[in-house]
């Protein structure tokens, strides 16, 4: 016979045995945002790229949902990684376009943030990667102190970032506010407008680069490991890093997070800078994809996503972690530097069946990969449904349970049934920002005119600007190739009327 303490304990035995399942199944998961820079929607084997093989993320394509009709809002990095953060669309806000690397913070402190959206809800928050959205409140700083407002002061409770592209100066590592490894007796200065310092230049001294610049690019100003960049800077030489070295740096600071708060749902912000310019491989990589160096950091990206994916299942995280793998705008061969990207091409595609590229109001300009990945969760499947970078906020608050004010995210909306596969219906009307706008509804797609040029032949690519109205229609021409307007003129009118209202609201 029971007595009276064993019965309570076999009660309390059982209770635990039935709600652990039901506990496990309702923990939060984790969740991994891994962005690119400059991915073009060809450039994956999952995506139909045959001379560039990336294993890594066809295993994440193959056991998540792929989207054919993922979107970031702009055909560049600011603006989209704006809209990530904030779900409000970048041409809304002044000041957005892309940033030199002394801009002051363009994301606002008192709104909430994707990141803030996981804070809210008791994630533990970081970024681990390229920032490009301004830090601190003027561009006049002092890059020698604690600078501010920048990711922690808008939702990251950690920050292991470099301050704008690869590209730009200053060429440090910052976390949680701080240039890494600097040497007080060596500060740092950082000039947009005139040269400061004596360091040489890459217009006055093209004989000492190991990648030349493109002619008629910009990135001529302060040679830093031998490659031109964007600005002038000078001091900090032992805080400066080593090209080669980033994306093995950003790769281990985005596992140490991991491991460090895997007790704990954790939300991490993991911002590559592949392939974006200057594209320079660590040793390893260099000439292993036979396409030059952007072939070869998309495979060190490849590479590195992989190690994130060991690293989950290492600690047991795989299964409870969600992982989104998208890009922050199209791709562009000749970003500014001779790396080959053109010569060694050898019929890659970047842009797979689109049209234009980064910068581009056509569909390459915004159109990118986009895999989601949630092993406990999710089942395999190809999703045509529409989403966009803009609706990350809504799409988590709503998983999260987190209420939005009528001011937060007013172009977010919630797509989580979409991203996780209940759902094949995403968004019915989408914007594109690339300066000019274009609407996309029910797969018609409107180009604002515009005058700007219809192509920079210093990228090569087709920006889709055009004084007359277009019209595409994309499920039938994917590749915008028939301009259909003058066809379709009501159709022009509704579209145009949709975006003046969208443009007011
Ligand atoms: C452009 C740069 C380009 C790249 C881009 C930003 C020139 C001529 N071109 O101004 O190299 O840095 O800005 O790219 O300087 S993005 O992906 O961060 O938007
Ligand atoms: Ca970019």
């Amino acid at each position: 016979m029971l007595g009276k303490k064993s019965t309570s304990l076999f009660c309390l035995l059982l209770a635990i045995l039935c709600i652990a399942p039901y506990t496990y199944a309702q923990q939060k998961p984790n969740v991994i945002l891994i962005y690119v820079d400059d991915l073009g929607y060809g450039d994956l084997g999952s995506y139909g790229a045959t001379k560039i093989s990336t294993p890594n993320l066809d295993k994440l394509a193959g056991q998540g949902i792929r989207f054919t009709r993922g979107y970031a809002t702009s055909a560049t990095c600011t603006p989209s990684r704006y809209a990530l953060m904030t779900g409000e669309y970048p041409w809304r806000k002044q000041g957005t376009g892309v940033l030199p690397g002394d801009a002051a913070l363009v994301v606002p402190t008192d709104k909430l943030t994707l990141p803030g959206v996981f804070k809210k809800a008791g994630y533990a928050t970081a970024i681990v990667g390229k920032w490009h959205l301004g830090l601190g409140d003027a561009v006049e700083k002092n890059w020698n102190e604690y600078i501010k407002p920048g990711p922690n002061e808008v939702g990251f409770d950690y920050s292991f970032i470099f301050p704008a592209t690869a590209d730009r100066v200053p060429t440090v590592f910052m976390e949680n506010g701080r240039v890494v490894g600097l040497d007080p007796a060596d500060p740092i200065q950082v000039n947009y407008r005139e040269k400061i310092g004596s360091e040489p230049t890459g217009r006055e001294n093209p004989e000492l680069l190991k990648m030349k610049a493109s002619p008629n690019h910009g990135h001529d100003k302060t040679i830093i490991n031998g490659i031109g960049r964007i600005g002038y800077m000078s001091g900090g030489t032992k805080a400066r890093w080593t090209d080669e070295e980033v994306p093995l740096t950003f790769l281990q600071k985005a596992k140490d997070f991991i491991v460090e708060n895997k007790k704990q749902p954790f939300f991490l912000f993991y911002s590559l800078t592949e392939p974006h310019v200057p594209r320079m491989p660590s040793t390893y990589f260099k000439g292993k994809s036979g396409l030059g160096y952007r072939g070869d950091v998309i495979l060190q990206m490849d590479w590195a996503v992989g190690e994130i994916m060991k690293e989950l299942e290492l600690q047991g995280l795989a299964k409870n972690t969600l992982l989104i793998f998208t890009s922050d705008n199209g791709p562009v061969l000749d970003d500014g530097y001779e790396d080959e990207a053109v010569t060694k091409r050898n019929g890659h595609m970047p842009t797979g069946p689109l049209r234009g590229g980064k910068y581009s109001a056509f569909e390459a300009g915004t159109r990118v990969p986009w895999i989601v990945s949630w092993p406990g969760k999710i089942k395999p499947a190809v999703s045509e449904a529409m989403v966009s970078q803009v609706d990350l906020v809504a799409s988590f608050a709503s998983l999260l349970r987190q209420p939005l004010a009528p001011a937060d995210a007013p172009d977010s909306q919630d797509m989580w049934k979409a991203l996780t596969g209940k759902s094949r219906q995403g968004r019915s009307v989408l914007v594109q920002h690339a300066g000019t706008l274009a609407i996309v509804k029910d797969n018609w797609k409107y180009i604002e005119p515009s005058n700007g040029r219809a192509y920079n032949p210093l990228t090569d690519i087709e920006l889709g600007n055009a004084s007359e109205p277009q019209l595409y229609n994309l499920s039938e021409d994917i590749g915008e190739k028939r301009n259909l307007a003058a066809q379709h003129p009501e159709k022009v009118r509704e579209l145009a009327q949709l975006l003046q209202e969208i443009k007011q609201a």
